[in-house]
């Protein structure tokens, strides 16, 4: 059994293997660039999902933290279900027609192969950037973004370690790169992590609400709603400082105040019963309802926002 396979977790190299054959299934809709190589030197894909030029574009990450697994799953099928409905679906074929996904399906490629070969509890990157005695920097801590204070540390064994400077790691530096470069059509952050059933938008370095935060809770409860229709999954949602915990240095805020207005954090299932180690049958509807609520964010940016 070597095929890829949406409705299981796939490692890297199946990951790997799988960007390739979608981008030449479906030439017109999807094409592969590299936006940088990791700390063990590994290529970082990016797949531009879309009909035609660039236009307003939505930038979505899965895989930040190593372990959290159903979020790879979630971008893979995400790209699957747009390459399969693309002219079947309505909804789907106009999103495509109008709007750029920029998918990045693993963020932290090197601690999610360590965590298919040494240690499945793995979060952050292997990077040794601080030359201590412990490995890795928490990528969700290093954007630069009130960096190292609130929800972090710079303790280089801490889990939440910051790192030695922000953007300090090739993985956020990359990923940082290619929005700073794309910062015009960029309109819509959304990043994927697990678990909790979450969808916080910023601030979460401050308790202070965003200046556009009525209208991203609107956003974001529309998407909740959407996404709670299918299997009634109970979700919260809220300015991630208050809803979830404080953090610094994490990409949604960063991405926000570089001007990307509706910026979002997705915790996906579940609530704590098997946490990080989802069964595989649960990667279909969690994958389905999730579906749900970025068609949902991604109307709306097609709608509302120029
Ligand atoms: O701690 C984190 O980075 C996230 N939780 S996780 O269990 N997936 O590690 C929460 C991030 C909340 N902060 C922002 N959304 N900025
Ligand atoms: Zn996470």
């Amino acid at each position: 059994n070597r095929r890829h396979s949406y409705s299981k977790y796939n490692k890297w190299e199946k990951i790997v293997a799988w960007t390739a054959n979608i981008a030449a299934k479906y030439p017109d809709l999807v094409s592969r660039t590299q936006i940088g190589t990791t700390t063990e030197e590994r290529p970082m894909y990016l797949l531009k999902v879309g009909k035609g030029s660039v236009k307003k574009a939505i930038f979505i990450d899965c895989g930040i933290h190593a372990r959290e697994w159903i979020s790879p799953a979630f971008c893979q099928w995400f790209v699957n279900e747009a390459t399969k409905t693309y002219g079947k679906n309505k909804l789907m074929t106009k999103l495509l027609n109008r709007l750029t996904f920029y998918v990045l399906p693993v963020l932290n490629i090197d601690g999610y192969v360590w965590t298919w070969t040494a240690d499945r509890m793995w979060r952050k990157n292997r990077s040794n950037s601080s030359n201590t005695n412990c490995i890795g920097t928490d990528l969700n801590r290093n954007f630069d973004s009130a960096w190292c204070t609130i929800g972090s540390s710079d303790d280089s064994c801490s889990e939440i370690y910051c790192g030695p400077a922000a953007e300090s790691e090739k993985e956020t530096k990359a990923v940082a790169n290619f929005i700073r470069h794309n910062i015009q059509s960029i309109k819509a952050y959304l990043s994927f992590h697990s678990y909790s059933q979450m969808l916080l938008y910023p601030y979460s370095y401050t308790y202070e609400l965003a200046p556009t935060h009525d209208e991203l809770n609107n956003v974001a409860k529309a998407a909740v709603d959407a996404l709670s229709s299918l299997y009634s999954t109970k979700y919260k949602y809220g300015p991630s400082a208050s809803t979830i915990y404080p953090t610094s240095g994490s990409s949604d805020d960063w991405a926000y105040d570089e001007g990307i207005k509706y910026s979002f954090t997705f915790e996906l299932r579940d609530r704590g019963k098997y946490g990080f180690l989802l069964p595989e049958n649960l990667i279909k509807p969690t994958c389905e309802e999730t579906m749900l609520a970025v068609k949902n964010i991604s109307s709306y940016i097609l709608r509302y926002v120029s």
